[in-house]
């Protein structure tokens, strides 16, 4: 029985390892036949990263980050019966606005996939006179509808939280630059309708600890516990061979999201294999959705590593609390409600 409590739907089928013998240093350990999508997945496509899935009517679903062979990002759908093997649909996800005309971005990158209520939706990062977020929902995976935009640019790394809040919407974001941001942190706004957004709130700094001194962006969809918010984002550290991209975790009050109630000052995953390490961008580990399970308090952590690949990793639910706790260390930017 685990200890604390998980609150999303049973999913027996969540894909698993158990930890290897002599692992150490984090929570959280890799399926050994990682990276589980490799380079040159399709036709058109060179390589598939920073990608988002989720159970669907009995077997998983995904959008996929596609760097195209002309080297423009773009989303394409997978399916897959385990979550380890996927099929990818060949053609770009074929987006059109609200009278049903095609709407395709000139290009989108870093998506994320989260049900509220009885609407999936894929949140991502696109142009909009500079970099800036874009939404579409879906119901069924064939109809794509893109909304409004939320934010005027230049914000990146939108993740919606999977149920409403006080009667909202909630999306999380990270303010930034049109370019390699070299600063960030996170932020939250809510939404009564998913098109007007305000009570914007800062979430978390940047700067915490060493390995997150740069920027930090959100990453999976939070994870609803009987602690508060579990979230797992990323934390960039600059040296000087460059940017190191390294996975971290939080916990956030359950109704005032903004407020950080444990903070864990040890990443949870950082690049330490040839395929986190070696890439097209060498060092970059960048979640971007889990699968998890209350009953068996699996949680499988999807990630994209080195702008090149997408690996798994795996944890169990009480032992990530619990060493996110037994690490915490928050600071006054990260406790306060966040509105100066
Ligand atoms: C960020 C985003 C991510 C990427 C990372 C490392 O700014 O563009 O898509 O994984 O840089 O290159």
């Amino acid at each position: 029985m685990p200890k604390y409590t998980m609150y999303a739907p049973a999913l027996p089928n969540v894909p698993w390892q158990d930890k290897p013998a002599g692992h150490i240093n984090s929570p959280l350990w890799r399926y050994s036949e990682n990276p589980i999508i490799d380079r040159n997945p399709l036709p058109g496509v060179a390589r598939i990263f920073n990608s988002a899935v989720m159970p669907y009517e009995g077997k998983f679903v995904g959008v996929f980050r596609g760097e195209q062979t002309n080297g423009v990002p773009y989303i394409y759908l997978g399916w897959s019966q385990d979550a380890v093997h996927w099929d990818f649909e060949p053609n770009k996800i074929p987006f059109v606005d609200e009278d049903g005309k095609p709407f395709m971005p000139i290009y989108a990158y870093d998506p994320r996939l989260v049900k509220v209520e009885d609407t999936y939706y894929i949140i991502w990062c696109q142009d909009f006179y500079g970099a800036a977020i874009g939404i579409a929902k879906t119901q069924d995976f064939k109809h794509f509808v893109r909304i409004e935009n939320p934010f005027l640019p230049f914000n990146r790394n939108a993740v919606l939280f999977p149920r409403k809040i006080n009667g909202n919407f909630v999306l999380m974001s990270r303010p930034s630059d049109s370019g390699h941001t070299p600063f960030g942190d996170i932020f939250i706004s809510e939404s009564p309708d998913m098109v007007y957004w305000g009570k914007h709130r800062h979430v978390m700094s940047r700067g915490n600890t060493w390995w997150e001194g740069l920027k930090i962006g959100g990453g999976a969809a939070p994870i609803e516990t009987s602690e508060g918010w579990l979230l797992f984002y990323h934390g960039v550290t600059q040296t000087c061979n460059g940017y190191v991209y390294s996975i971290g975790g939080a916990i956030l009050d359950i109704d005032n999201p903004s407020i950080v109630k444990y903070r864990c000052q040890n990443y949870l995953l950082t690049p330490e294999v040839w395929f986190e390490e070696r890439g097209f961008v060498p060092n970059v580990t960048f979640p971007c959705a889990t699968l998890h399970d209350p009953e068996t308090g699996k949680i499988a952590v999807y990630y994209g590593a080195s702008d090149s690949y997408v690996g798994l990793a795996f944890g169990n639910f009480d032992e990530i609390i619990d060493y996110i706790k037994d690490n915490s260390k928050v600071t006054e930017t990260d406790t306060e409600i966040g509105r100066r």
